[in-house]
């Protein structure tokens, strides 16, 4: 929905016209899966993609909520009954973003929201995290809290933690947060420390495709939950703060350690190359030779597969095809089981992919892939 549209939207909804609109994108993430909750490194880009949201103060203690992808009329909310774990729907999200900026002491005595979202749902493109952000920014600015973009993300970040009860990290709130166009962003999730590494594949005569297997997936279940503990158990046991404090020049002797744990040593085993990977994209970028990060993102996909155990056939079959039909690289996206694959290839060549992947998906009788180009786009804005 666009900007007018929303604001249209909004006066019919609530009798005049939003104090203002904003957007904020969901994201793909180039290379550093699993390694935010870990403290390491993380490499994601803006999609196009993004929820809208028009918001206007009030000063009741009431908070309305109105989704354009949702059947119904508004949710009202008193803000003073806002709990966690006390909604298991949509309005969870935005709802718990005021109740993190309530907790932490920003007074924030109401508000009407309209929102819509471009971001598939369940497709491990953090549609969530786009709804997360939307909302803080724009009550950022219009109770003039002064809060920085990194210090928006980690309320974020808590009301999903806390709020809706999904263990997840910090990177999907970051992203969408601070990126920039026509760059990825090399977040180190322990300080939250940022650089923006130009990413321009039309200029290599590149394209980055990503296929949403249609597979939905959901944070807030068990298994995500039980990769996060068995890397905290690893940590223990290896006696550090995070995994990211094993270099990767240590690792044998830290999976050595470990003895019979067969399955803490894979999740290190995971994050600990993961985080080397990251650093390894991040220098090939800087040196202009971007076709040559393929590789490094299926290898990527191999740790996933193999060693963190979160892939589906859907997203192996994306990653096999893709490759035996020429891709430069593949990999699966976001937290895993299930949702969506990106591939690398030339620009010359994805149509084909694309088709070649479609063909793959019909012959397995699995559900049509949703197919499209990401081109690193823009984080969190007013609109309006
Ligand atoms: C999900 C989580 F929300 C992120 O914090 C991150 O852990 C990701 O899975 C895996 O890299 O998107």
């Amino acid at each position: 929905m666009g900007a007018q549209q929303a604001v249209e939207r909004f006066a019919e909804l609530y009798g005049a016209g939003p104090e203002g609109v904003w957007a904020a994108p969901g994201r793909v993430n180039l290379i550093g899966e699993h390694t935010d909750y870990n403290d390491g490194f993380v490499m994601p880009f803006a999609l196009p993609h993004r929820a809208t949201a028009a918001v206007s103060r009030r000063d009741d203690g009431v908070l309305r909520l109105h989704s354009a992808d949702v059947e119904g009329d508004a949710v009202e909310l008193r803000l003073d009954a806002l709990a966690p774990g006390s909604d298991a729907a949509w309005t969870a999200y935005p709802a718990g973003v005021v109740w993190a900026l309530r907790e932490a002491g920003h007074p924030i005595t109401g508000a009407d929201v309209h929102l819509s979202s471009t971001v598939p749902t369940g497709a491990g493109l953090s549609s969530s995290a786009a709804l997360e952000v939307v909302i803080a920014l724009a009550l950022n600015d219009l109770y003039d809290l002064g809060l920085k973009r990194w210090q928006l993300a980690r309320l974020c970040q808590r009301a999903e933690n806390v709020y809706v009860g999904a263990p997840t990290g910090i990177m999907d709130q970051t992203a969408s947060a601070c990126c920039e166009a026509g760059h990825a962003l090399f977040l180190d999730t322990r300080d939250l420390s940022q650089q923006q590494i130009p990413f321009d594949l039309g200029a290599e005569g590149l394209r980055l495709l990503v296929v949403d297997t249609q597979v939905k997936h959901a944070h807030s279940g068990g298994e995500y939950g039980k990769r996060r503990a068995g890397c905290e158990k690893g940590a223990a046991l290896l006696g550090v703060d995070a995994l990211r404090d094993i270099p990767y020049a240590e690792l044998d002797a830290a999976l050595e350690r470990l003895g019979d744990e067969e399955e803490v040593r894979r999740l290190v085993r995971h994050v600990v190359t993961e985080d080397q990977r990251v650093e390894r994209v991040v220098g090939l970028l800087r040196a202009g030779e971007t076709r040559a990060i393929g590789p490094v993102l299926t290898e990527g996909h191999a740790s996933l597969r193999d060693d963190f155990r979160i892939s589906c056939p859907e997203l192996d079959l994306v990653v096999d095809t893709a490759l035996a039909a020429g891709a430069l690289g593949a990999r699966m996206t976001g937290g895993g089981f299930g949702g969506s694959a990106i591939v690398l290839a030339d620009a010359t060549e994805v149509d084909t992919l694309a088709k070649t992947v479609e063909e793959a998906f019909a012959r397995a009788g699995f559900t049509a892939p949703r197919v499209f180009e990401a081109v690193p786009s823009a984080g969190a804005r007013r609109v309006v």
